[in-house]
């Protein structure tokens, strides 16, 4: 693939996962050529799921080939296709880990990106008018109002199908306040939360947090107040192109057995939230229950909050992906994060 023809990254500024695999286009150095989906330039063909960021590959004959959604695969097959500048750290054991901060922050965290922005009047304001426009800058006011109604009403009406609901309103912030905290302290530390190099799970907590920290006004103001070195590694991981990165192997990735606390940190916040969900999701899918309940205990442990939603089949394959990985190590790795995971509330995941 030459810079001349390269892939084209389509998608939306307001879309977590769109910036995510810019962000790992850029800090890969892998060229592409970037489309906002639905506006004018779009002339992709129809991707086999309506979401986005789709990226689409040349057929090496000017027209598209491969047309692609969702942003783990899409980074894993860019892994495949390029060695340089790897998201994947080289131990397989730690690499398991990567992994497990990816979805936590693409299948938890955006609970909390999509609940401060249908929640809040000053969030669902900006929302309502800036996502029509980024489609189309020439809509007229008219439209844009009623582009703002349609947008408005469409997704406050989606809020209950991701947990946003009063019930869960502390859980999921209490969570995305806790994670402010984590990084803050890991900041002080080093710039990433596997290495001097940034992870799957450093790119996917990015996109969620590009919303959160930059984009919706009232979860921005919570994180500008608690950890404003959150909102610089935004600013920094949005273009990581120049970052120096040595690519002999294992260079550059913390040791599984030293994680930094606030690394550890986090792993006990995976455990605390994301765990007790995604494994009653799947047991409800299997069961056929029409409702997911589970019980999140406080940060302090010294009490639990019920958590409720209907059930998320996309979340049951997730769930899947991640005890496969799991299964696909070798048995000495897989006890290396076994003791890396216990006492974290983790270990329900792989059971
Ligand atoms: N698991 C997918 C999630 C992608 C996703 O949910 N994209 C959202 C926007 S950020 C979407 O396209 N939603 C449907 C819509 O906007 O119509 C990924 O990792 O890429």
């Amino acid at each position: 693939m030459t810079a001349a023809h390269p892939l084209v990254l389509a998608g939306q500024y307001g879309s977590p996962y769109t910036l995510k695999m810019r962000a790992v286009l850029r800090y890969r150095q892998i060229p592409f050529r970037w489309m906002l989906r639905d506006s004018k330039w779009d002339d992709l063909p129809a991707p086999p799921v309506p979401i986005i960021p789709v990226i689409a590959y040349p057929d090496g004959d000017g027209g598209y080939g491969d047309i692609t959604v969702d942003s783990s695969p899409q980074i894993l097959r860019l892994e495949s296709e390029y060695t340089e500048r790897s998201v994947v750290p080289t131990d397989p054991a730690l690499a398991f880990i990567d992994m497990l901060v990816e979805d936590f922050a693409d299948e938890w965290l955006t609970k909390a990106m999509y609940h401060y922005r249908w929640a809040y009047q000053a969030d669902i304001d900006k929302a309502g008018k800036l996502l029509p426009i980024s489609r189309n800058l020439q809509l007229d006011s008219d439209q844009g109002q009623q582009m703002y109604e349609y947008i408005t009403q469409r997704q406050i009406g989606r809020r209950e199908l991701v947990g946003s609901t009063e019930l869960n309103t502390p859980i999921i912030e209490d969570s995305y306040k806790r994670v402010l905290d984590l990084m803050q302290a890991q900041f002080a530390v080093r710039d990433f939360f596997l290495g001097d190099r940034p992870g799957r799970g450093d790119f996917g907590l990015y996109g969620q947090l590009t919303q959160l920290v930059r984009w919706d006004p009232t979860p921005m103001a919570v994180a500008t107040d608690r950890a404003p070195k959150v909102l610089n590694w935004v600013d920094r991981v949005d273009d990581l192109g120049w970052l120096p990165v040595d690519d002999a192997a294992g260079r550059g990735w913390v040791e599984l057995e030293a994680l930094d606390p606030a690394t550890i940190g986090l792993l006990h916040e995976i455990g605390r939230t994301y765990a007790p969900f995604m494994v009653a999701n799947a047991q409800a899918l299997q069961s056929g229950a029409t409702e997911v309940v589970c019980e999140v205990p406080s940060v302090d442990g010294q009490s639990t909050t019920t958590y409720r939603q209907g059930p998320f089949g996309y979340q049951g394959k997730c769930l899947q992906w991640l005890r496969e990985a799991y299964a696909a190590l070798s048995n000495d790795d897989k006890a290396r994060v076994d003791a890396t995971l216990a006492g974290t509330g983790c270990e329900p995941l792989l059971a």
